[in-house]
Protein backbone atom coordinates (compact mmCIF):
# COMPACT_ATOMS: atom_id res chain seq x y z
CA UNK A 1 0.00 0.00 0.00
CA UNK A 2 2.74 2.04 0.98
CA UNK A 3 6.20 2.73 -0.93
CA UNK A 4 8.23 4.42 1.26
CA UNK A 5 5.85 4.34 4.66
CA UNK A 6 8.40 5.66 6.64
CA UNK A 7 8.14 9.13 4.53
CA UNK A 8 4.79 8.94 2.94
CA UNK A 9 3.64 8.73 6.85
CA UNK A 10 5.51 11.28 8.34
CA UNK A 11 4.34 12.95 11.05
CA UNK A 12 4.34 16.56 9.87
CA UNK A 13 6.43 18.09 12.45
CA UNK A 14 9.81 15.88 11.51
CA UNK A 15 8.70 16.96 7.77
CA UNK A 16 8.97 19.73 8.46
CA UNK A 17 12.03 19.99 9.89
CA UNK A 18 13.50 17.72 7.21
CA UNK A 19 12.37 20.04 4.95
CA UNK A 20 13.75 23.14 6.05
CA UNK A 21 17.18 20.88 6.70
CA UNK A 22 17.20 19.91 3.03
CA UNK A 23 16.10 23.27 1.71
CA UNK A 24 18.60 25.26 3.63
CA UNK A 25 21.13 22.68 1.70
CA UNK A 26 19.95 23.28 -2.00
CA UNK A 27 20.08 27.29 -1.49
CA UNK A 28 23.86 26.91 -0.43
CA UNK A 29 24.36 24.85 -3.45
CA UNK A 30 22.13 26.77 -5.84
CA UNK A 31 24.35 30.04 -4.53
CA UNK A 32 27.30 28.23 -4.69
CA UNK A 33 26.93 26.48 -8.01
CA UNK A 34 23.97 28.55 -10.00
CA UNK A 35 25.46 32.33 -11.43
CA UNK A 36 21.78 33.29 -12.10
CA UNK A 37 20.90 32.56 -8.54
CA UNK A 38 24.14 33.62 -6.99
CA UNK A 39 23.40 36.70 -8.49
CA UNK A 40 19.97 37.17 -7.41
CA UNK A 41 20.79 36.11 -4.01
CA UNK A 42 23.56 39.01 -3.55
CA UNK A 43 21.12 41.48 -5.27
CA UNK A 44 18.84 40.78 -2.39
CA UNK A 45 20.92 40.23 0.48
CA UNK A 46 19.83 36.73 0.63
CA UNK A 47 21.93 34.70 2.93
CA UNK A 48 20.91 31.36 2.86
CA UNK A 49 22.73 30.34 6.63
CA UNK A 50 19.50 32.99 7.64
CA UNK A 51 16.84 30.96 7.16
CA UNK A 52 15.93 29.69 9.90
CA UNK A 53 12.09 28.97 9.01
CA UNK A 54 10.05 27.14 6.12
CA UNK A 55 8.03 31.03 5.64
CA UNK A 56 11.39 32.78 4.63
CA UNK A 57 10.93 30.93 1.54
CA UNK A 58 8.53 33.69 0.33
CA UNK A 59 11.20 36.49 0.66
CA UNK A 60 13.14 34.24 -2.22
CA UNK A 61 12.28 35.28 -6.01
CA UNK A 62 10.66 33.21 -8.27
CA UNK A 63 12.28 31.60 -11.37
CA UNK A 64 9.94 32.06 -14.16
CA UNK A 65 10.38 29.75 -17.55
CA UNK A 66 11.72 32.98 -19.07
CA UNK A 67 14.93 32.50 -17.02
CA UNK A 68 15.17 28.99 -17.84
CA UNK A 69 15.02 29.99 -21.37
CA UNK A 70 17.63 32.81 -21.50
CA UNK A 71 19.83 29.79 -19.86
CA UNK A 72 18.99 27.52 -22.39
CA UNK A 73 20.22 24.73 -22.36
CA UNK A 74 23.01 24.24 -19.63
CA UNK A 75 22.78 27.58 -17.78
CA UNK A 76 20.84 26.73 -14.75
CA UNK A 77 22.69 23.24 -14.12
CA UNK A 78 24.16 23.47 -10.59
CA UNK A 79 26.57 20.69 -11.07
CA UNK A 80 29.19 19.94 -14.19
CA UNK A 81 28.36 17.86 -16.79
CA UNK A 82 30.25 14.97 -16.25
CA UNK A 83 27.87 13.96 -13.26
CA UNK A 84 24.91 14.41 -15.39
CA UNK A 85 23.86 10.80 -16.56
CA UNK A 86 20.46 11.98 -18.16
CA UNK A 87 19.28 15.02 -19.86
CA UNK A 88 14.77 15.20 -20.65
CA UNK A 89 13.65 17.83 -21.93
CA UNK A 90 9.88 19.74 -21.96
CA UNK A 91 7.72 17.89 -24.24
CA UNK A 92 7.59 18.39 -28.27
CA UNK A 93 7.48 22.24 -29.02
CA UNK A 94 10.74 23.26 -31.03
CA UNK A 95 12.22 26.84 -30.34
CA UNK A 96 13.29 26.50 -27.02
CA UNK A 97 12.83 23.81 -25.05
CA UNK A 98 13.91 23.20 -21.39
CA UNK A 99 16.96 20.93 -20.74
CA UNK A 100 16.81 18.86 -17.64
CA UNK A 101 19.39 17.19 -16.53
CA UNK A 102 19.83 14.24 -13.70
CA UNK A 103 22.78 12.87 -12.05
CA UNK A 104 22.69 9.28 -10.92
CA UNK A 105 21.06 9.83 -7.33
CA UNK A 106 18.41 11.95 -9.24
CA UNK A 107 17.59 9.53 -11.64
CA UNK A 108 17.42 7.18 -8.49
CA UNK A 109 14.86 9.38 -6.56
CA UNK A 110 13.13 10.05 -9.43
CA UNK A 111 12.57 5.99 -9.69
CA UNK A 112 11.52 5.55 -6.59
CA UNK A 113 8.90 8.43 -6.51
CA UNK A 114 7.79 7.18 -9.45
CA UNK A 115 7.28 3.78 -7.58
CA UNK A 116 5.35 5.88 -4.79
CA UNK A 117 2.95 6.88 -7.01
CA UNK A 118 2.62 3.82 -9.10
CA UNK A 119 2.22 2.22 -5.36
CA UNK A 120 -0.52 5.11 -4.48
CA UNK A 121 -2.77 4.31 -7.90
CA UNK A 122 -2.71 0.23 -6.66
CA UNK A 123 0.48 -1.07 -8.49
CA UNK A 124 2.12 -3.87 -7.20
CA UNK A 125 4.93 -6.15 -8.12
CA UNK A 126 2.58 -8.29 -9.18
CA UNK A 127 0.83 -6.23 -12.36
CA UNK A 128 2.44 -5.77 -16.03
CA UNK A 129 2.05 -1.72 -16.59
CA UNK A 130 1.98 -0.89 -19.93
CA UNK A 131 3.41 2.44 -20.21
CA UNK A 132 1.89 4.20 -23.19
CA UNK A 133 3.53 7.15 -22.76
CA UNK A 134 6.35 8.52 -25.51
CA UNK A 135 9.25 7.56 -24.67
CA UNK A 136 12.42 9.96 -24.96
CA UNK A 137 12.88 13.42 -24.11
CA UNK A 138 9.40 14.08 -22.91
CA UNK A 139 9.78 12.95 -19.35
CA UNK A 140 6.48 10.58 -19.45
CA UNK A 141 7.22 7.40 -20.98
CA UNK A 142 11.00 6.89 -19.13
CA UNK A 143 10.02 7.75 -16.06
CA UNK A 144 7.36 5.38 -15.12
CA UNK A 145 9.26 2.97 -17.19
CA UNK A 146 12.10 3.29 -14.17
CA UNK A 147 9.34 3.91 -11.51
CA UNK A 148 7.58 -0.12 -12.24
CA UNK A 149 11.27 -1.42 -12.42
CA UNK A 150 11.87 -0.14 -9.27
CA UNK A 151 8.69 -1.22 -7.63
CA UNK A 152 9.47 -4.63 -9.23
CA UNK A 153 6.36 -4.40 -11.39
CA UNK A 154 6.91 -6.24 -14.91
CA UNK A 155 7.03 -2.89 -17.56
CA UNK A 156 5.90 -3.08 -21.10
CA UNK A 157 7.45 0.25 -22.05
CA UNK A 158 5.01 0.07 -25.58
CA UNK A 159 5.39 4.03 -26.22
CA UNK A 160 3.10 6.22 -27.61
CA UNK A 161 1.24 5.28 -30.99
CA UNK A 162 0.51 2.49 -32.86
CA UNK A 163 -2.90 2.21 -31.19
CA UNK A 164 -4.04 -1.13 -32.99
CA UNK A 165 -0.93 -2.79 -31.68
CA UNK A 166 -1.08 -1.39 -28.62
CA UNK A 167 -4.30 -3.39 -27.89
CA UNK A 168 -3.00 -6.25 -29.14
CA UNK A 169 -0.19 -6.23 -26.87
CA UNK A 170 -2.59 -5.22 -23.91
CA UNK A 171 -4.73 -8.34 -24.65
CA UNK A 172 -1.70 -11.04 -25.33
CA UNK A 173 0.60 -9.88 -22.75
CA UNK A 174 -2.39 -9.67 -20.17
CA UNK A 175 -1.56 -5.79 -18.95
CA UNK A 176 -3.15 -5.39 -15.65
CA UNK A 177 -2.54 -1.63 -15.43
CA UNK A 178 -2.05 1.22 -18.06
CA UNK A 179 -0.23 4.34 -17.70
CA UNK A 180 -0.95 6.68 -20.30
CA UNK A 181 -2.61 10.43 -20.75
CA UNK A 182 -6.63 10.22 -20.52
CA UNK A 183 -7.37 11.33 -23.89
CA UNK A 184 -5.54 8.55 -25.26
CA UNK A 185 -7.40 5.96 -23.08
CA UNK A 186 -10.66 7.20 -24.86
CA UNK A 187 -9.27 6.46 -27.56
CA UNK A 188 -7.81 3.27 -27.05
CA UNK A 189 -11.51 2.34 -26.07
CA UNK A 190 -12.99 3.39 -28.85
CA UNK A 191 -10.36 1.18 -31.29
CA UNK A 192 -10.93 -1.93 -28.78
CA UNK A 193 -14.40 -1.05 -29.94
CA UNK A 194 -13.40 -0.69 -33.67
CA UNK A 195 -11.78 -3.99 -33.36
CA UNK A 196 -15.01 -5.46 -32.06
CA UNK A 197 -13.12 -6.55 -28.92
CA UNK A 198 -14.83 -6.60 -25.23
CA UNK A 199 -13.23 -4.90 -22.37
CA UNK A 200 -14.20 -7.67 -20.10
CA UNK A 201 -11.70 -9.86 -22.25
CA UNK A 202 -9.04 -8.04 -21.01
CA UNK A 203 -7.20 -7.42 -17.24
CA UNK A 204 -6.82 -4.32 -16.88
CA UNK A 205 -6.89 -3.27 -13.08
CA UNK A 206 -5.63 0.27 -12.86
CA UNK A 207 -4.85 3.24 -14.74
CA UNK A 208 -2.65 5.86 -14.02
CA UNK A 209 -3.48 9.05 -16.32
CA UNK A 210 -1.64 12.37 -16.72
CA UNK A 211 0.55 14.79 -18.43
CA UNK A 212 -2.75 17.03 -19.53
CA UNK A 213 -5.84 18.51 -17.87
CA UNK A 214 -9.61 16.34 -17.60
CA UNK A 215 -11.98 16.09 -15.03
CA UNK A 216 -14.33 13.83 -13.54
CA UNK A 217 -16.70 12.91 -16.04
CA UNK A 218 -13.18 11.41 -18.20
CA UNK A 219 -12.06 9.57 -15.29
CA UNK A 220 -15.83 8.21 -15.06
CA UNK A 221 -15.82 7.55 -18.61
CA UNK A 222 -12.37 5.99 -18.59
CA UNK A 223 -13.49 3.45 -15.86
CA UNK A 224 -17.11 2.45 -17.18
CA UNK A 225 -15.07 1.77 -20.49
CA UNK A 226 -11.88 -0.24 -19.77
CA UNK A 227 -12.83 -1.38 -16.33
CA UNK A 228 -10.01 -0.15 -14.49
CA UNK A 229 -9.72 2.39 -11.54
CA UNK A 230 -7.88 5.78 -12.87
CA UNK A 231 -5.98 8.00 -11.10
CA UNK A 232 -4.67 11.24 -12.05
CA UNK A 233 -0.87 12.21 -11.78
CA UNK A 234 0.79 15.23 -12.04
CA UNK A 235 4.41 16.21 -13.00
CA UNK A 236 6.10 18.92 -14.98
CA UNK A 237 9.47 17.88 -16.93
CA UNK A 238 11.37 21.32 -15.19
CA UNK A 239 11.09 19.55 -12.20
CA UNK A 240 11.45 16.12 -12.38
CA UNK A 241 8.87 14.62 -14.68
CA UNK A 242 5.93 11.96 -13.22
CA UNK A 243 6.55 11.24 -9.62
CA UNK A 244 6.24 15.07 -8.24
CA UNK A 245 2.54 13.98 -7.16
CA UNK A 246 -0.50 11.82 -7.59
CA UNK A 247 -3.16 10.52 -6.07
CA UNK A 248 -3.67 7.58 -3.93
CA UNK A 249 -6.84 4.92 -4.16
CA UNK A 250 -9.30 7.22 -2.32
CA UNK A 251 -9.16 9.80 -5.10
CA UNK A 252 -9.86 12.77 -3.28
CA UNK A 253 -6.38 15.37 -4.62
CA UNK A 254 -3.26 14.19 -5.23
CA UNK A 255 -0.36 13.76 -2.89
CA UNK A 256 2.76 16.08 -2.97
CA UNK A 257 5.52 14.13 -2.61
CA UNK A 258 6.56 16.81 0.20
CA UNK A 259 9.76 15.51 1.36
CA UNK A 260 11.25 16.17 -2.31
CA UNK A 261 9.07 19.07 -3.24
CA UNK A 262 7.79 21.98 -1.27
CA UNK A 263 4.60 23.53 -2.80
CA UNK A 264 3.43 27.02 -2.35
CA UNK A 265 -0.01 28.43 -3.92
CA UNK A 266 0.27 31.97 -5.03
CA UNK A 267 -2.22 34.62 -6.96
CA UNK A 268 -0.33 34.65 -10.36
CA UNK A 269 -0.90 38.70 -10.83
CA UNK A 270 0.85 39.74 -7.00
CA UNK A 271 2.62 36.96 -6.61
CA UNK A 272 1.11 36.32 -3.23
CA UNK A 273 0.58 33.60 -0.92
CA UNK A 274 -3.49 33.14 -1.71
CA UNK A 275 -5.64 32.20 1.44
CA UNK A 276 -5.49 28.34 2.26
CA UNK A 277 -7.53 26.54 -0.02
CA UNK A 278 -7.94 28.98 -2.29
CA UNK A 279 -7.00 28.82 -6.53
CA UNK A 280 -3.67 29.76 -7.38
CA UNK A 281 -0.79 29.32 -9.66
CA UNK A 282 1.44 26.27 -8.42
CA UNK A 283 4.83 27.31 -7.30
CA UNK A 284 7.60 24.56 -6.33
CA UNK A 285 10.97 24.39 -4.94
CA UNK A 286 13.17 20.98 -5.24
CA UNK A 287 14.45 20.13 -2.12
CA UNK A 288 16.92 16.93 -3.53
CA UNK A 289 17.55 17.41 -6.97
CA UNK A 290 21.15 17.67 -7.84
CA UNK A 291 21.66 18.85 -11.04
CA UNK A 292 18.71 21.09 -11.43
CA UNK A 293 17.53 22.00 -8.80
CA UNK A 294 14.98 25.25 -8.96
CA UNK A 295 13.68 27.48 -6.17
CA UNK A 296 10.23 28.89 -6.33
CA UNK A 297 9.58 27.90 -9.79
CA UNK A 298 6.43 29.38 -11.40
CA UNK A 299 4.90 26.56 -12.64
CA UNK A 300 1.48 28.53 -14.90
CA UNK A 301 -0.69 25.57 -13.29
CA UNK A 302 -3.34 26.95 -11.52
CA UNK A 303 -4.64 24.66 -8.02
CA UNK A 304 -5.43 24.77 -5.04
CA UNK A 305 -4.05 23.42 -2.08
CA UNK A 306 -5.72 20.36 0.54
CA UNK A 307 -5.46 20.46 3.71
CA UNK A 308 -6.60 17.69 6.15
CA UNK A 309 -5.49 14.25 7.23
CA UNK A 310 -6.59 11.43 4.23
CA UNK A 311 -7.85 8.18 5.04
CA UNK A 312 -4.95 6.13 3.18
CA UNK A 313 -2.68 7.71 5.81
CA UNK A 314 -0.15 9.10 4.23
CA UNK A 315 0.36 12.64 5.94
CA UNK A 316 2.02 14.00 2.53
CA UNK A 317 -0.61 17.46 1.76
CA UNK A 318 -2.77 17.42 -1.34
CA UNK A 319 -3.39 19.39 -4.07
CA UNK A 320 -6.68 19.83 -6.52
CA UNK A 321 -6.76 18.96 -10.15
CA UNK A 322 -5.12 20.97 -12.32
CA UNK A 323 -7.63 23.69 -13.08
CA UNK A 324 -6.25 25.43 -15.92
CA UNK A 325 -2.99 27.34 -16.76
CA UNK A 326 -2.03 31.04 -15.69
CA UNK A 327 -0.35 31.54 -19.16
CA UNK A 328 -1.65 30.59 -22.20
CA UNK A 329 0.54 27.38 -23.12
CA UNK A 330 -2.14 25.07 -24.96
CA UNK A 331 -1.42 21.06 -24.42
CA UNK A 332 -2.80 19.68 -27.69
CA UNK A 333 -2.32 15.55 -27.87
CA UNK A 334 -0.11 16.38 -24.72
CA UNK A 335 2.66 18.56 -26.59
CA UNK A 336 2.92 22.03 -25.51
CA UNK A 337 2.02 24.75 -27.35
CA UNK A 338 1.98 28.09 -27.28
CA UNK A 339 -0.25 30.59 -29.64
CA UNK A 340 2.61 32.55 -30.15
CA UNK A 341 5.08 30.19 -32.10
CA UNK A 342 1.98 29.75 -34.24
CA UNK A 343 1.42 33.44 -35.03
CA UNK A 344 5.14 33.22 -35.81
CA UNK A 345 4.56 30.72 -38.65
CA UNK A 346 1.41 32.46 -39.83
CA UNK A 347 3.55 35.63 -39.57
CA UNK A 348 6.51 33.93 -41.98
CA UNK A 349 3.53 32.21 -44.88
CA UNK A 350 2.69 33.70 -47.73
CA UNK A 351 -0.60 34.86 -48.76
CA UNK A 352 -1.93 35.00 -44.49
CA UNK A 353 -3.33 38.08 -42.95
CA UNK A 354 -2.03 38.46 -39.04
CA UNK A 355 -5.29 37.78 -38.17
CA UNK A 356 -6.11 34.51 -36.66
CA UNK A 357 -7.99 32.16 -33.98
CA UNK A 358 -6.67 29.07 -32.45
CA UNK A 359 -9.72 26.25 -32.04
CA UNK A 360 -9.20 23.10 -30.01
CA UNK A 361 -12.21 21.00 -30.02
CA UNK A 362 -11.94 16.88 -29.34
CA UNK A 363 -13.37 14.83 -32.14
CA UNK A 364 -14.97 11.50 -31.82
CA UNK A 365 -11.94 9.82 -31.19
CA UNK A 366 -11.37 11.95 -27.87
CA UNK A 367 -7.93 13.26 -29.14
CA UNK A 368 -7.43 17.07 -29.14
CA UNK A 369 -8.41 18.55 -32.79
CA UNK A 370 -6.22 21.73 -33.12
CA UNK A 371 -7.02 24.34 -36.64
CA UNK A 372 -6.05 27.29 -37.03
CA UNK A 373 -8.19 30.19 -38.61
CA UNK A 374 -6.40 32.14 -40.38
CA UNK A 375 -7.61 34.97 -43.19
CA UNK A 376 -6.06 35.65 -46.25
CA UNK A 377 -4.35 38.54 -47.21
CA UNK A 378 -6.19 40.87 -48.46
CA UNK A 379 -3.71 40.59 -52.13
CA UNK A 380 -4.13 37.03 -52.00
CA UNK A 381 -8.00 36.61 -52.54
CA UNK A 382 -7.37 39.82 -55.11
CA UNK A 383 -4.71 37.74 -57.32
CA UNK A 384 -4.62 34.54 -56.05
CA UNK A 385 -5.81 31.14 -57.07
CA UNK A 386 -8.22 28.51 -55.30
CA UNK A 387 -5.33 26.41 -56.12
CA UNK A 388 -2.75 28.38 -54.97
CA UNK A 389 -4.46 28.75 -51.82
CA UNK A 390 -4.71 25.16 -50.99
CA UNK A 391 -1.31 24.81 -51.74
CA UNK A 392 -0.34 27.97 -49.16
CA UNK A 393 -2.26 25.95 -46.53
CA UNK A 394 -0.55 22.62 -46.91
CA UNK A 395 2.72 24.21 -46.90
CA UNK A 396 1.87 26.22 -43.45
CA UNK A 397 0.64 22.62 -42.37
CA UNK A 398 3.40 21.04 -42.20
CA UNK A 399 5.30 23.73 -40.96
CA UNK A 400 3.49 23.93 -37.91
CA UNK A 401 3.56 20.17 -37.74
CA UNK A 402 7.39 20.37 -37.91
CA UNK A 403 7.34 23.25 -35.77
CA UNK A 404 5.53 22.36 -32.96
CA UNK A 405 5.59 18.86 -33.27
CA UNK A 406 1.91 17.99 -33.01
CA UNK A 407 -0.66 18.91 -36.16
CA UNK A 408 -2.54 21.85 -36.68
CA UNK A 409 -5.17 22.12 -39.28
CA UNK A 410 -5.23 25.28 -40.74
CA UNK A 411 -8.22 27.12 -42.57
CA UNK A 412 -8.04 29.78 -44.64
CA UNK A 413 -10.90 32.35 -44.19
CA UNK A 414 -12.11 35.75 -45.99
CA UNK A 415 -10.07 38.43 -44.87
CA UNK A 416 -11.61 40.31 -42.21
CA UNK A 417 -13.95 37.54 -41.28
CA UNK A 418 -12.66 36.74 -37.64
CA UNK A 419 -13.85 38.84 -34.86
CA UNK A 420 -11.88 42.01 -33.60
CA UNK A 421 -11.52 42.99 -30.28
CA UNK A 422 -11.24 46.30 -28.79
CA UNK A 423 -8.99 44.66 -25.71
CA UNK A 424 -7.19 41.35 -25.64
CA UNK A 425 -7.47 39.34 -29.07
CA UNK A 426 -9.30 35.73 -28.05
CA UNK A 427 -6.95 33.96 -29.90
CA UNK A 428 -7.50 30.70 -28.64
CA UNK A 429 -10.99 28.79 -28.40
CA UNK A 430 -10.89 26.00 -26.76
CA UNK A 431 -14.41 24.03 -27.22
CA UNK A 432 -12.97 20.57 -25.74
CA UNK A 433 -15.38 19.58 -23.17
CA UNK A 434 -13.68 17.41 -20.34
O1 LIG B 1 3.64 16.08 -18.69
C1 LIG B 1 5.08 15.04 -17.03
C2 LIG B 1 4.09 13.95 -16.86
C3 LIG B 1 4.15 12.85 -17.67
C4 LIG B 1 3.13 14.00 -15.87
C5 LIG B 1 3.25 11.81 -17.51
C6 LIG B 1 2.24 12.98 -15.68
C7 LIG B 1 2.29 11.88 -16.50
P1 LIG B 1 5.61 18.28 -19.24
O2 LIG B 1 5.61 17.73 -20.60
O3 LIG B 1 6.73 19.15 -18.82
O4 LIG B 1 5.63 17.11 -18.17
O5 LIG B 1 4.25 19.05 -19.05
C8 LIG B 1 3.94 19.65 -17.82
O6 LIG B 1 1.58 19.34 -18.19
O7 LIG B 1 2.74 22.10 -16.31
C9 LIG B 1 0.67 20.81 -16.61
O8 LIG B 1 0.21 21.97 -17.27
C10 LIG B 1 0.39 19.60 -17.47
N1 LIG B 1 0.07 18.44 -16.63
C11 LIG B 1 0.87 17.46 -16.20
N2 LIG B 1 0.18 16.57 -15.46
C12 LIG B 1 -1.10 17.02 -15.40
C13 LIG B 1 -2.31 16.57 -14.78
C14 LIG B 1 4.68 16.11 -18.05
N3 LIG B 1 -2.35 15.44 -14.08
C15 LIG B 1 2.58 20.30 -17.88
N4 LIG B 1 -3.42 17.32 -14.94
C16 LIG B 1 2.19 20.83 -16.53
C17 LIG B 1 -3.41 18.47 -15.65
C18 LIG B 1 -1.18 18.22 -16.15
N5 LIG B 1 -2.31 18.93 -16.28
Amino acid sequence: MYFDPEYERMDRETLGDLQLERLQSTLTRVARNVPLYRRRFEEQDIDADDFRSLDDLRNLPFTTKQDLRDNYPYGLFAVPMREVVRIQASSGTTGKPTVVGYTRNDVRRWARLAARILTAGGVSRDDLVQVALHYGLFTGGLGFHYGCEELGASVIPASSGGTRRQVTVMQDYRTTALVCTPSYALHLADTMDEMGLNTNSLSLRYGLFGAEPWSEGMRREIEARLKVTATDNYGISELMGPGVAGECLERRGLHVNEDHFLFEVVDPGSGEPVAPGEVGELVVTTLTKEAFPLIRYRTGDLTRLLDGPCPCGRTFRRISRIIGRSDDMLIVRGVNVFPSQVEAVLLESEGLGPHYQIELSRGESHLDEATVLVEAAEESTATGSVMLQVEHVKKVEKRLASELGVSFKVRMVEPRSLARSEGKARRVVDKRSL
